[in-house]
């Protein structure tokens, strides 16, 4: 095997790819959904059950790891894999953009940002040398250069500042990055939903050259319309040898939306978050498991769905440990939520492979509007 990080695309249809990353940590089969342990683990999941969703990767983030418990910390600990037990590709987040949307007090410079943490109020900087650094230091898998997206709504003249920064950071992060055989240095176009915005940051993260490419600054409350605008022209002024990863997306119908685009690889707080929150998601559409319709139902949540919350509880049963507040109603929501995304994506993957990934589409979209769940 490889020691080094690798990209094949082994079938395309249409824009969507189909193909696989190679990392000495082992294969992301792309399309690929990664789960979010943003704090060192996926909420209510224990990670053999993650991979047992059918999970290659992980995120976790910059930014709450090194307020808690520290990377210096989880370094002398043997590295994130060892102390959140996922020896699985794990991509981290460079923490910028959760500086913006978490943290209090924020100082923005040419240099880097000064925060105070949300979690104790103690002052903190991050700066592209230290977000490298702290991804190190964490034995990040995939390593996000450090960004910045602008807060919306935002005028077209702060976006373009806002990405010339991010795309002079990009360059800090590369010559900070260094180089380092078998981890991947992922760069991030911003410029919001201006075209040609986009266009000058992806040839600026091409002039510097990284080892896959991330679209930023979208999803953040432009609408889907509006994303799918941007997804129709960015990913195409992106080298097509290169992995291509949309930033926090999305709800099942984004996913589908951005894969026929030509993204390989997304994250998204949704499956685990909604879980914990009583929303289910399924082929059908979504259930809202605190709804007193269910109280008496004896059916599974999804008929066809093969997840350990489907094959052995009633929607009466996940409705009662609901309404109880019982730790297990967050473990089984999260465990069907995350079953559903993996195959979800498998279901993209394997219709890609096959040359029908149109039908399958239409079948997706045809399954939600006959609702009934
Ligand atoms: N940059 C970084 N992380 C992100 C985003 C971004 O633009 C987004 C936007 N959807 C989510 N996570 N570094
Ligand atoms: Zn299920």
């Amino acid at each position: 095997m490889s020691r080094r990080f690798s990209f094949q695309v082994t079938a395309t249809d249409g824009r969507a790819r189909l193909g696989a990353i190679s990392t000495p940590r082992g294969e992301i089969r792309t399309p690929a959904f990664m789960p979010v342990g943003t704090a060192a683990t996926v909420k209510a999941m224990l990670p053999e059950s993650v991979r047992a969703t059918g999970a290659d990767i992980l995120l976790g983030n910059t930014y709450h790891l090194m307020l808690r418990p520290t990377a210096e910390r989880i370094a002398r600990l043997g590295g994130l894999h060892r102390f959140m037990n996922w020896e699985r590709p794990i991509l981290t987040d460079s923490g910028g953009f959760q500086v913006m949307s978490l943290a209090d007090l924020r100082k923005l410079t040419e240099e880097g940002v000064t925060f105070r943490s949300h979690i104790d109020g103690s002052r903190h900087h991050l700066s592209p040398e230290r977000s490298m650094e702290i991804q190190r230091l964490l034995g990040s898998d995939i390593v996000m250069a450090f960004d910045e997206c602008p807060a919306l709504p935002a005028t077209e003249a702060d976006v373009a500042k806002s990405m010339r920064l991010s795309m002079r950071w990009a360059q800090r992060s590369r010559d900070a990055f260094g180089d380092r055989p078998g981890h991947a240095l992922f760069g991030i176009m911003q410029g919001g939903v201006t075209r040609e915005l986009r266009e000058e940051s992806a040839a600026a993260l091409r002039a510097i050259g990284f080892d896959g490419y991330a679209i930023g600054g979208l999803a953040v409350g432009e609408g889907q319309e509006a994303m799918f605008g941007v997804l129709d022209y960015a990913p195409g002024y992106l080298p097509e040898d290169r992995p291509r990863y949309l930033m926090g997306v999305g709800k099942p119908d984004d996913i589908v939306g951005a894969v026929e685009r030509g993204v390989d690889m997304m994250d998204c707080v949704l499956p685990s978050r909604s879980g914990r929150t009583g929303q289910a998601w399924t082929r059908r559409g979504q259930v809202n498991i605190k709804n007193a319709r269910h109280m008496d139902d004896p059916r599974p949540l999804d008929e066809d769905c093969t997840c350990p919350a489907c094959r052995n509880y009633s929607r009466a049963y996940l409705h009662h440990v609901f309404r109880a507040q019982e730790i297990i109603a967050s473990m089984l929501l999260t465990w069907h939520n995350l079953h559903y995304y993996q195959q979800l994506m498998q279901g993209l993957r394997d219709a890609i492979a096959e040359g029908r990934l149109a039908g399958f589409v239409a079948g997706f979209h045809a399954a939600r509007a006959a609702g009934d769940i």
